[in-house]
């Protein structure tokens, strides 16, 4: 319908499930896994779908998860009763061990099959890098960030980041992790705290006692013990409230590009978080859905294989253009599509404003003050190339 042909020369592969779409939080809860299905409805709307290849995506299986999670986690996740089931009288102390059950991260019903949906979605989109069979794959179902080894964490319980990141270690001798949700994406950082065989970076508002998680400051670069090959292999770019789009592509085109000639990645996982937003319920910068898109615009020209994941976004119909016009920018069709969203799609009154790319007034009734100098950037950038001397070619 609107000329949405498949790409000439590379393969995009799209994962999802209509499944992982049904669980619940809790009622008030931020995190709104309906999300994706917002999302798919403008891919769909679109015609997108033609584009890719599409796969429904299957549940990680228990030894898949354990490649990165411990035993006893994993053992106590799939027992976890919902907070209307009784409780493990045995063992109380389990879910302050685990961080579970807490408003952040809530027991629900099928939590377990919405972990393993995740993981499934974030692996199944690995496993096609690794064979070439997709040069291009999207995982809007993953990107939960935080989630540790033996611990649950803001809104994330498996971290199918990890797990798909170590799939691309069998065939790739090095993994670029970028992570442009608002928040600091400190579960990755961790679980490749000290190897040189991944460099993470991770954009973030950084406001420590005051913005979730309070890690990610400029100079934490990685453990600088003697012998950890890790050092200098974590990259962090504290923000403040208001960054803008010009701005952001600054910086982000700044530094991965140097980063870029300098580590020489073989592979790209992008975690791309939407409550990068402005108007997101939860984020505080004032990016566009243009400026969020240019960064997976700027990783494509690179011409890496590349893994898309999802990760935070509050506000669903945000959330919904961010990903359904990133989309687009991966399978080539991002100047094609209009920017009227089609009178066809489902829900479409979700959107208030029927355009893919609303202004900051439409957005949020007030933008928020800028509080990103010019000068800081320069710093960010400057101590950041520092970093990268210490990085072997
Ligand atoms: O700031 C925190 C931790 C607290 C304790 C729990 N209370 C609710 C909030 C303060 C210190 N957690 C953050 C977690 C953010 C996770 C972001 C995840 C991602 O986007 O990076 C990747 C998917 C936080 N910020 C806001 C909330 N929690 C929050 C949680 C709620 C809520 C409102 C706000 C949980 C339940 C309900 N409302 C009903
Ligand atoms: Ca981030
Ligand atoms: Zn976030």
């Amino acid at each position: 319908e609107y000329g949405i042909t498949r790409p000439k020369g590379y393969t995009v592969s799209y994962h999802a499930t209509p499944e992982m779409e049904k669980h619940h939080f809790g009622q008030t809860h931020p995190m709104k896994p309906w999300r994706l299905t917002l999302t798919k409805s403008l891919v769909t709307a679109y015609g997108m779908p033609f584009a890719m290849d599409n796969y429904m995506t299957r549940e990680a299986t228990y030894e898949e998860l354990n490649a990165f999670h411990s035993s006893d986690y994993l053992d106590y996740l799939i027992t976890a009763a919902p907070e209307d089931q009784p409780r493990d009288i045995e063992n109380p102390d389990k879910e302050v061990k685990y961080n579970l059950g807490g408003s952040d991260c809530p027991l629900f019903h099928g939590l377990y099959n919405y972990c393993s949906m995740s993981a499934g979605c974030s692996l199944d989109a690995a496993r096609k890098i690794c064979s070439n069979q997709s040069d291009i794959a999207i995982a809007w179902g993953g990107g939960l960030h935080h989630a540790k080894r033996y611990e649950a964490s803001g809104f994330c319980y498996i971290n199918d980041i990890v797990l798909a990141i170590l799939q691309l270690l069998r065939t790739h001798p090095r993994v670029l992790y970028i992570d442009i949700d608002v928040h600091h994406g400190d579960g990755v950082e961790e679980a490749f705290f000290s190897t040189d065989r991944v460099m993470t970076v991770s954009f973030h508002k950084y406001q420590p006692d005051q913005f979730f998680p309070g890690t990610g400051g400029l100079e934490d670069n990685g453990p600088k013990s003697e012998h950890n090959p890790g050092a200098h292999h974590a990259i962090n770019v504290p923000l403040q409230d208001g960054i803008t789009d010009e701005q952001y592509q600054y910086l982000f085109e700044n530094i991965i590009g140097t980063i870029n000639q300098r580590y020489r990645p073989s592979a790209i996982a992008l975690q791309c978080g939407a409550d990068s937003l402005a108007g997101d319920r939860l984020g505080r910068f004032n990016l566009r859905v243009q400026g969020h898109g240019a960064c997976v615009r700027y990783c494509k020209s690179l011409g890496l294989p590349m893994i898309v994941f999802g990760g935070g976004g509050y506000t669903p119909r945000n959330v919904a253009r961010a990903w359904a016009y990133e989309t687009s920018i991966a399978i080539g069709a991002d100047t094609r599509i209009p920017e009227t969203i089609p009178e066809h799609t489902p829900w479409r009154e979700h959107f208030i404003h029927d355009t893919l790319f609303p202004t900051l007034e439409q957005s949020m009734s007030e933008p928020r003050h800028n509080r990103n100098s010019e000068k800081r950037l320069r710093d960010i950038i400057s101590h950041v190339h520092e970093q990268l001397r210490f990085v072997a070619h």
